[in-house]
C-alpha cells in the first residue's frame, strides 16, 4: 500500500514531504524534508494493537522524561517523543487500516548496521544497560504485550513446527539441513523460561530489541544518546536483551551475509559489550543472570535463525525482504553464528567471571 506522505503529515499538522530513512526489517521510517520528524508507518500485520503499542510507548517515554528532568538532563534528547495528531491522538490510522506516528527527529546522531569498532559496542552497552536501569522501577503492570509470549523461545519452537508441517510456501523440503539444525537443538528452548519459572531468573521489564541500530549514538562524542524503537518494550527477561545485542553486535559480517566464512562470533566484540553492561547492571543481576549470560547470545541467535527460517518457510510474511531467499540467507548466517558460539562457549564465560 503506498502513501501520500505529505497528507499523512498533515494529519499532525505538519506540512512537509518526507522520504525513506533508517533500515529496520518491520516498520516503514521516514525523515521529513525539513530534518525536524521521523514518520512511521507500523506494521500492523506485525502490531495488531495500535492502542496498546503507543500506550506502552507513552507511558515509557513519560517516565523516562520525568526522571530526565528531575536529573537536569536533556529529555527530548535522551528519550523518544510522540507528536500527536490535530485530533490530539498518538497516531493516525489509515482506511486501509495501517497506523502512522511521528516523533521528534534528534539529531546530530548516528546509528550503526555493524559494529565498527570495540569501542562503539561499549558505548551501546552502556547505553542499553542504562536504559534498563533507568525503567527498572517502571509499573510492569501497565504495559501491554504487544507481541504475545514474543522471546518465549519454547512457544517461538512450536510455531516454528508447526510452519514446517503447514509448510505454506512448499520450501520445506528445501531446508531439511536447516530444520534439523533447530529439532537438534529443542533443549535450549526452555533453559531461560525454567529460570524465569524458578525465579532465579527475574522478570524485568525491558527492551528485547536491542539491535546496535536501536541507539542513537552522538555524531562527536560516541556516547549512546537514546535508545529507540520501544515497540516492544514489555516485561521480559534481562538475558533477551544482553543476548540480542550480542546476537547482531558481535557477529563479524552483516546479519544476511551469504559467505558464511565471514560469520564468526567476534570474542573482542562480546568482551566490550560484557563489560559496558557489567558496569552499568552487575549490581543489580542474580547469580543465574550472570551465569547464563553467554548462553543468551546462542539462545537468542538460535531464536531469531529459528524465526527466519520459519518465515521462509511461511512464504516470507512477517519481515521485509529485498531479494529471493533473503530469510534463507539470514536463517544460515545466524545458525553459523550460532555454532561458532557454541564453540567459544567456555571463552565468553571466562569472559563474563572478569567483570562479575
Ligand atoms: P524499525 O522498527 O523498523 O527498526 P526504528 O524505530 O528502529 O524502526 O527506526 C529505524 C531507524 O530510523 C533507526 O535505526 C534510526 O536510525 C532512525 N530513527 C528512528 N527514530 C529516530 C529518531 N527519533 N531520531 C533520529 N533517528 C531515528
Ligand atoms: C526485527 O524491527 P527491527 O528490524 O529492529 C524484529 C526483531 C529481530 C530483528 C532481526 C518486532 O527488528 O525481533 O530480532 O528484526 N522485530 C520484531 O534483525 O519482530
Ligand atoms: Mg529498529
Amino acid at each position: 500500500m503506498s502513501y501520500n506522505l505529505s497528507d499523512v503529515l498533515l494529519k499532525f499538522g505538519i506540512n512537509c514531504g518526507a522520504s525513506s530513512y533508517g533500515n529496520g526489517h518491520i516498520n516503514d521510517t521516514y525523515l521529513t524534508d525539513d530534518g525536524k520528524y521521523i514518520l512511521q508507518r507500523i506494521n500492523g500485520n506485525v502490531f495488531k494493537d495500535p492502542d496498546g503499542v503507543m500506550n506502552n510507548i507513552l507511558e515509557v517515554t513519560k517516565y523516562m522524561r520525568e526522571a530526565l528532568k528531575k536529573l537536569g538532563r536533556d529529555y527530548e534528547r535522551e528519550t523518544m517523543t510522540v507528536i500527536n495528531t490535530v485530533d490530539g491522538k498518538p497516531y493516525y490510522l489509515t482506511d486501509q487500516g495501517d497506523f502512522f506516528r511521528v516523533y521528534l527527529f534528534i539529531s546530530d546522531t548516528v546509528t550503526y548496521q555493524t559494529v565498527e569498532n570495540a569501542e562503539v559496542f561499549y558505548n551501546a552497552a552502556i547505553a542499553f544497560g542504562n536504559f534498563q536501569k533507568m525503567i527498572a522501577d517502571f509499573p510492569a503492570h501497565k504495559l501491554n504485550e504487544t507481541i504475545k509470549d514474543f522471546h518465549n523461545t519454547k512457544v517461538r519452537y512450536e510455531n516454528f513446527k508447526k510452519s514446517v508441517e503447514q509448510n505454506k510456501s512448499g520450501r520445506a523440503e528445501q531446508v531439511k539441513e536447516e530444520i534439523k539444525f533447530v529439532t537438534e537443538r529443542e533443549h535450549y528452548c526452555d533453559v531461560v523460561n525454567e529460570a524465569i519459572k524458578e525465579k532465579t531468573v527475574p522478570l524485568r521489564v525491558t527492551h528485547n530489541d536491542t539491535k546496535l541500530n536501536n541507539v542513537l549514538m552522538d555524531k562527536k562524542t560516541g556516547k549512546g544518546v537514546c535508545v529507540i524503537d520501544l515497540d516492544t518494550v514489555m516485561p521480559g527477561s534481562l538475558l533477551y536483551d544482553f543476548g540480542d545485542s550480542l546476537r547482531f553486535g558481535t557477529n563479524t559480517a552483516r546479519e544476511d551475509e551469504v559467505d558464511l566464512s565471514k560469520v564468526t562470533c567476534s570474542l573482542e566484540y562480546f568482551e566490550a559489550f560484557t563489560k559496558g553492561f557489567m558496569e552499568v547492571m552487575a549490581d543489580t543481576m542474580t547469580e543465574k543472570e550472570i551465569e547464563l549470560l553467554p548462553f543468551s547470545a546462542i539462545l537468542m541467535t538460535f531464536e531469531c535463525g529459528m524465526r527466519f527460517l520459519a518465515d521462509h518457510i511461511d512464504g516470507d510474511k512477517y519481515f521485509k525482504i529485498s531479494r529471493p531467499n533473503h530469510n534463507l540467507d539470514r536463517a544460515r548466517n545466524q545458525f553459523k553464528l550460532v555454532y561458532d558460539m557454541e564453540q567459544k562457549l567456555p571463552q565468553m564465560k571466562k569472559i563474563v567471571n572478569k567483570y562479575r
